[in-house]
């Protein structure tokens, strides 16, 4: 007989994970990059919405954010200290093709060359986003994702980068978080482009997923090798009561939050409860919109941070009476992840699903040379478990990746708060591990000696 595995329970569920198992740390352009005009980049509509007064809470922008154009070597040299196999990382597109259509920008190109090579010669994969939120702000005033021209620049852009780094990325993801860029940035107009309209919003999320799909197509019949797939914000939605009228509400949310984009991309059509909500708000759709969207997909990125609890009226819930939340306000709910991908499973053909991002802001100071971030720690710790759970259960998920690798720029809220595994000093650029650094890099140290020969 064995003897009995005594250790704790955390180490014996991440046994589970296969030693190919993709781990990493993900970023995205403008909220680390800096060099917001130098060597030729455009105005992204980011850019422009942070000089918007009262738009960011501490009134910051990107325009050196974390530097790190300028300390690319420094960066990547932090991403493999860590021991991750992966990185995600976006373009901005204005970097490279500064007005959104047309001529291409060569200095902007060679700096992601550099990117993708410095993290091949370091062993890790590049996972590359192509849109994560920075459109160029001279297609904005061509309406942006408002307009279905956008669509066919993003198809462009698309071709253009894959045919420059596509023979060298592990994987290629069209869009982050379709739903925030609609929503927010055209629903609420929290985001840029700070547009408050439900029916611009609505064909907003018909546009990027139609990019999405016939970007995919345009991909495929180049001869592109690298996986392709989109990247979601999703989560479990809960009533915050037992009443009908709280679980009706979440059901809608649900609706919009998760089925208005997983039905379309796989093949079931907008959602017609939804529909039937927005009346004259829903989207137009041409005919072939619908089959381009469902493209078939590689992988599927999930954004993963929290679960969301919804009432029908405004007030407080019971649901989360004592529950732990971050310095975003999210409630800390690991058990939501492994309910998101078992609901995945249930629902959809999904492909292999990738955690793209997962983290969590808290206060964090540097004392003496550390950052003793032990909530951090627990955080990712109880999510990789709760990851782990889903594994067992049978849901194909081939890798995880922690937002973040550096405290960056958290969009309205600048950059006081802080998801990094890595603490920023904005005021010299100092980059210091944080003890949840510490603490990735050594669990990652042990999943790596489990794939040793014994
Ligand atoms: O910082 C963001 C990221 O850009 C997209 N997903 C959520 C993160 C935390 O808010």
């Amino acid at each position: 007989m064995n003897a009995p595995d005594s250790r704790p329970t955390f180490e014996r569920s991440t046994d589970l994970f296969p030693t190919d198992f993709v781990w990493g740390v993900a970023t995205s352009a403008f909220q680390i990059e800096g060099a917001a005009r130098e060597d030729g980049k455009g105005e992204s509509i980011w850019d422009r919405f942070c000089r918007v007064p009262g738009a960011i809470a501490d009134g910051s922008t990107g325009e050196v954010a974390c530097d790190h154009v300028h300390r690319l070597d420094e960066d990547l040299d932090l991403v493999a200290a860590l021991g991750v196999n992966a990185y995600r990382f976006s373009l901005a597109w204005p970097r490279v093709q500064p007005g959104g259509r047309g001529a291409w920008n060569a200095r902007g190109l060679a700096f992601y060359d550099r990117l993708v090579d410095g993290l091949l010669e370091r062993g890790v994969q590049p996972y590359l986003t192509l849109n994560h939120w920075d459109l160029p702000a001279e297609l904005q005033d061509t309406g942006g994702w408002a307009s279905r021209d956008t669509v066919g620049r993003f198809v462009d852009y698309a071709v253009g980068v894959a045919d420059r780094l596509g023979d060298r990325v592990s994987a290629i993801a069209t869009h982050n978080e379709p739903w925030v860029m609609a929503m927010l940035g055209h629903e609420t107009g929290e985001f840029a482009p700070g547009v408050r309209n439900r029916r611009t919003a609505m064909q907003v999320a018909h546009h990027l997923l139609l990019s999405h799909g016939l970007a995919l197509q345009a991909l495929r019949a180049r001869g592109c090798r690298a996986p392709l797939g989109i990247v979601l914000n999703l989560a479990p939605v809960v009533p915050a009561s037992g009443s009908d009228e709280d679980a009706a509400a979440a059901r809608l949310e649900d609706g919009r939050l998760v089925r208005w984009y997983m039905d379309p991309l796989f093949g079931h059509g907008y959602p017609a409860d939804v529909r039937a909500h927005l009346g004259a708000d829903t989207p137009h759709v041409h005919d072939g919109d619908l089959a381009a969207i469902a493209a078939p997909m590689d992988f599927l990125g999930v954004n993963y941070y929290s679960r969301n609890v919804v009432g029908a009226a405004p007030g407080p819930d019971r649901v989360r009476a004592g529950a732990e939340f971050t310095e975003m306000g999210w409630e800390v709910y690991p058990a939501g992840l492994t309910d998101l991908l078992l609901r995945l499973q249930r629902d959809y053909p999904v492909p292999p699903l990738v955690i793209t991002e997962n983290g969590a802001a808290f206060r964090d100071e540097v004392v003496d040379g550390r950052v003793h971030d032990a909530a951090r720690v627990a955080y990712l710790e109880r999510h990789i478990g709760a990851l782990a759970d889903a594994l067992a259960l049978g849901v194909p998920v081939s890798g995880y990746m922690v937002w973040s690798l550096i405290d960056n720029f958290e969009w309205t809220r600048g950059y006081a708060k802080r998801f990094g595994l890595i603490h920023v000093d904005y005021a010299t650029q100092r980059r210091t591990l944080k003890d949840s650094g510490r603490w990735y890099r050594d669990f990652l140290a042990r999943q790596r000696s489990r794939a040793r020969p014994a």
